[in-house]
């Protein structure tokens, strides 16, 4: 397999270490969104990343894709997400709420270096989604009191949740502060994690 993406989306990062959690082995191209798009562009026209590249030569986009086929191929005893039922929908859910945190955020950023002038309009929907996130996923995490989000073993809601945090806390710093203890915790628990110190590039924003 073949993952294409810096390390700096918190969505290349969250594939790449589900890659690695499973000892699953992959080629890793580090390309750019904006510089190298034209060498993106032949295997997801849509130029994002992460893209992931199989062995058979199918390209597969969106990281929740990508999850799924790793969950399939390591099957339901080692997949980090339950495969059916309560506990799927509730680890979807976490995961939706990650995923759209790590959303808002690139957004922010986007329309933070790439505008001249910024819409005020909506810096302030992405600030208010952003927080309003950031709240709920600190009330939840306050209350779980197992090592991770799920229980006893790290799972996709885990590290979209860093990843997220991470992007969050680099591009946008006033956002993500002391006002989320759990949430600043669940970071560091992940973040000394062998395979989160390995996989992880500060942030390199686009130039305007
Ligand atoms: N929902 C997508 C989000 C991917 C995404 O937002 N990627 C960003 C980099 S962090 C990107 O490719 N941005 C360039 C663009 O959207 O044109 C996923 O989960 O894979």
């Amino acid at each position: 397999m073949i993952l294409i993406g810096q390390y700096d989306s918190p969505f290349v990062r969250r594939v790449a270490l589900a890659l690695r959690l499973y000892g699953l082995p992959f080629e890793h191209r580090p390309w750019s969104t904006f510089g190298d798009a034209d060498k993106i562009a032949p295997y997801n026209p849509l130029r994002r990343v992460p893209t992931l590249l199989l062995d058979s030569g199918e390209a597969l986009i969106e990281s929740t894709a990508m999850l799924d086929y790793l969950d399939e191929l390591v099957g339901p005893d080692k997949a980090m997400m339950a495969e059916r039922g309560e506990v799927r929908r509730r680890q979807l859910r976490i995961c939706a709420l990650g995923s759209g945190l790590a959303d808002k955020g690139v957004s922010l950023i986007y329309e933070r270096v790439l505008r001249k002038d910024q819409l005020q309009l909506w810096v302030e929907r992405c600030e208010t989604q952003i927080g309003g996130v950031l709240d709920m996923l600190e009330k939840e995490r306050a209350a779980v009191k197992t090592p991770y989000w799920f229980g006893e073993h790290i799972g996709h809601a885990d590290i979209m949740v860093a990843c997220a945090l991470r992007f969050v806390g680099e591009a946008h710093p006033a956002l993500f502060d002391a006002r989320y203890p759990a949430l600043q915790a669940h970071a560091a628990t992940c973040e000394a994690l062998r395979p989160f110190i390995e996989i992880v590039q500060r942030l390199d924003p686009p130039k305007g």
